[in-house]
């Protein structure tokens, strides 16, 4: 029997060290760490004061980083299920047996059809080598399925890809300096804090902030003006402000001219949407519509800091198209100060190929499962166009019976007696209660990682600062040992992770900066479209994307309808949205008990007019329901809420509601019109008092 040795794992303890690292979840900031070890036990994470986007200021979830790491209900060994599948009954069993049975059981499948064998994996990690790099390896070596990752951005990056040829955009330090600032769906107190503190010193600059939201957030009470839009109408809002930036000649000429594709067919387009029409669709005032295009149109230098929040809809990839048109009709991005940032992750040179050998498929060419359609994936047969039925499911860095919309499909897909369900973890999630093996994983302190970020453009290394707790290994190091004993024996299967590590940037990045400051700043621009030089086919901005016409759609970017908008179904009348609680991150840390009493309780919040009309008062259990399902939560009267429109805060685990599920068992598997992404803000539901 082969016997696992860790010591390469295990750091020596020393009295009294600070280790440097990288939060490794999913957000924006990616902060720089410093974890205080005393005797081997990490007792403090404080953010690096000398990374000047982390500033020495950590969210509240990632200060009390040691109490998830020390946390009494972490996995520390190896399970196996001992119940029935979704009752969390495991008994502990030795590492060498959990990983020869698993091995044996991916060889039977893989015997029959590889493909049978699905990996499941997003961002409870963004680290590159405990994310994809031994696992894809892994996964590419044996031929599995292919996942395609869309869970979160894949709507918003497609509209950005096809607008400024990639996931680039303002160098986020050039926030602070601004005069007008568009926050356009992003809570950035709850979800981008270091962002916040640049759009705070703008401010205090002079300039003006404006927040596009249907929520009344947290960043919403703090700006100057709020556009309380209905969800899925941001494609409407921007082109009512182009219509009119061009009925006031609010426009840069020249740069149009020079560095855009397909401006005339856009200004027809535009002037379809005046404002009258756009207040009706958006269901904001018509003042307000005329009042932003005005500011927008005359305060230099201007900048849109737009996020993933005002993409999950229907139309959420055009949508993006359309807001990322509006720097380049009044040259915002001659100035570095001005322009528009979704995302920075697209200027990182990572070398994916090296990390992730896709070489390893050797001519294999699996088919590409969508993660957001798993609950009614796990649930086909076979069939020439589906493949194979999944039998196995190799979950690691997610939690999708939480996470993935339409809960009930996907509960009941976990739930099958024939599945081979894996999932490594640090906590019993949702999730690993349906697991036949739950192996436990390290977790940032106990593990090397490096980073990039999509808010900054700084490369952040991560080192181990403690020895993992209890039997638990890091990704890589799992999937190393399983190949080992599915017989790979490439030399790339041995990689260690400073390795790793080191492969992910190869020579483009200085690794001994990393090793010695713990981080690294790309040589960027400063105004990156300045002279334009966008990174599409055209070298333009595209406003008419000759791709996605050839593809059948649309070329210009338009306004989709939500499939499931407020007000239009008497039945199920009110739209409901399910943005992130500020003390979670996803469902990460729920089940941290000092965050968790922060939080509270699951809550819908739902506006005065709204609750009054069905009698309900704030703390009262309501049902919130649609055809997909029921949820039971208490009701949060509350102007955060708009009419028409119910906040379902945070993705709670099921098993800490009400009963048994979360918002999740109200959204749908419908994708969006760009980039396969869920829809979870394009939901409608009934609200009600219940009694039980
Ligand atoms: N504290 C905390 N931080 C997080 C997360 C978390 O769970 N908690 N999640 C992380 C992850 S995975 C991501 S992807 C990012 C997300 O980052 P953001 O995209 O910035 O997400 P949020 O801050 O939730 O902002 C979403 C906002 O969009 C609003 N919104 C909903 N529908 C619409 C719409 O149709 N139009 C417009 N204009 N706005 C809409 C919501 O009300 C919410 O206030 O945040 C990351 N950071
Ligand atoms: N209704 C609704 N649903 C949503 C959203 C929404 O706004 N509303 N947001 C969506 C978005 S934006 C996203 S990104 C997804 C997020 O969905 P997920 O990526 O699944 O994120 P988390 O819920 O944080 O779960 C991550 C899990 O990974 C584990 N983990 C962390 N680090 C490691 C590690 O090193 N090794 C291993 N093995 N495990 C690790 C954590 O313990 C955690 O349980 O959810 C989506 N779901
Ligand atoms: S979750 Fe975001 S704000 Fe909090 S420490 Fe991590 S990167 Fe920084
Ligand atoms: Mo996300």
């Amino acid at each position: 029997m082969k016997t696992i040795d860790i010591s390469p794992y295990v750091s020596q303890p020393t009295a009294s060290s600070v280790v440097r690292g990288a939060c490794p979840h999913d957000c924006p900031d990616t902060c720089a760490l410093l974890t205080t070890v005393q005797d081997g036990v990490a007792t403090q994470v404080q953010g690096n004061p000398d990374h000047r986007h982390t500033a020495g200021v950590l969210c509240t979830k990632v200060s009390r980083y040691t109490e998830r790491t020390y946390h009494p209900e972490r996995l520390m060994q190896p399970l196996k299920r001992v119940g029935p599948k979704g009752a969390g009954q495991f008994e502990p069993v030795s590492w060498d047996a959990a990983l020869a049975d698993i091995a044996t059981r991916l060889q039977g499948i893989a015997a029959r059809n590889p493909q049978a064998i699905v990996p499941y994996s997003y961002a409870g990690t963004m680290g590159l080598v405990q994310a994809e790099s031994m696992a894809a390896r892994f996964f590419n070596q044996l031929g599995a399925s292919l996942l395609d990752r869309t869970i979160c951005s894949s709507a918003g990056t497609e509209g950005l890809v096809h607008t400024l040829g990639g996931k680039v955009g303002m160098r986020v330090e050039f926030f602070a300096e601004s005069k007008l600032i568009l926050i356009w769906g992003s809570n950035s107190i709850g979800s981008n804090l270091h962002f916040w503190r640049l759009a705070q010193e703008a401010k205090r600059g002079g300039a003006k902030l404006v927040c596009i939201d249907p929520r009344r957030s947290e960043t919403a009470d703090k700006c100057h003006e709020h556009i309380q839009l209905l969800p899925g109408t941001d494609a409407a809002l921007a082109l009512s402000l182009m219509h009119e930036l061009i009925v006031h000649d609010w426009l840069d000429h020249d740069y149009i001219a020079q560095h855009t594709v397909g401006w005339e067919a856009l200004k027809a387009r535009a002037l379809l949407w005046n404002p009258q029409r756009a207040a009706q669709v958006c269901g904001v005032p018509e003042a307000q519509i005329i009042q932003l295009a005005r500011d927008y149109g005359t305060t230099k230098p201007a900048a849109i800091r737009l996020n993933y929040g005002m993409q999950r809809v229907r139309g959420g990839g055009n949508a993006v198209r359309a807001v990322a048109c509006l720097p380049a009709l009044t040259g915002a991005w001659r100035h570095r100060t001005g322009g528009l940032l979704l995302s920075s992750s697209g200027q990182f040179p990572v070398d994916k190929a090296a990390l992730q050998r896709p070489d390893l498929l050797a001519g294999k060419t699996p088919r590409t499962i969508n993660m957001t359609t798993i609950g009614d994936d796990l649930l086909r047969e076979s069939s020439p166009t589906f493949g194979p039925k999944i039998e196995a499911l190799i979950v690691y860095n997610s939690n999708p019976v939480a996470v993935a919309p339409d809960s009930s499909k996907v509960v009941a897909g976990f739930a099958r007696d024939d599945l081979f369900t894996v999932v490594l973890e640090h906590f019993q999630t949702d999730t690993a209660d349906y697991a036949d093996y739950l192996l436990p994983a390290t977790t940032q302190l106990e593990h090397w990682d490096i980073h990039i970020s999509y808010g900054h453009t700084d490369v952040l290394l991560n080192r181990p600062a403690i020895a993992p707790v209890g039997q638990a290994l890091p990704n890589t190091e799992i999937f190393r040992q399983l190949a080992q004993r599915m017989g790979y024996t490439q030399p790339c299967f041995t990689d260690d992770d400073l390795t790793l590590c080191r492969t992910a940037f190869g020579a483009s990045v200085d690794f001994d900066e990393l090793l010695t400051h713990g981080f690294a700043s790309l040589q960027l621009p400063e105004a990156p479209f300045a002279q334009g030089s966008f990174p599409t086919p055209s070298g333009k901005c595209e406003f008419f994307s000759q791709r996605l016409q050839n593809a059948g759609m649309d070329g210009l970017p338009s306004h989709i309808p939500n499939d499931e908008p407020a007000g239009v179904n008497a039945n199920f009348p009110l739209a409901m949205i399910s943005p992130p609680a500020r003390n979670f991150l996803n469902s990460s840390f729920v089940n941290v008990q000092s965050l968790r009493d922060i939080e509270g309780e699951p809550l819908l919040e739902i506006h005065a007019d709204d609750a009054a009309a069905r009698g309900i008062e704030t703390g009262q259990v309501v049902r919130v329901f649609n055809p997909r399902g029921s949820y039971r939560c208490k009701a949060k009267v509350s102007n955060r809420a708009r009419p028409g429109v119910v906040n379902g805060l945070g993705i709670w685990w099921r098993k800490l509601g009400l009963s048994g599920t979360n918002v999740n068992e109200l959204t749908s598997q419908r994708l969006t019109d760009l980039g396969r992404a869920p829809v979870f803000y394009d939901c409608w539901v009934q609200v009600e008092m219940t009694n039980d």
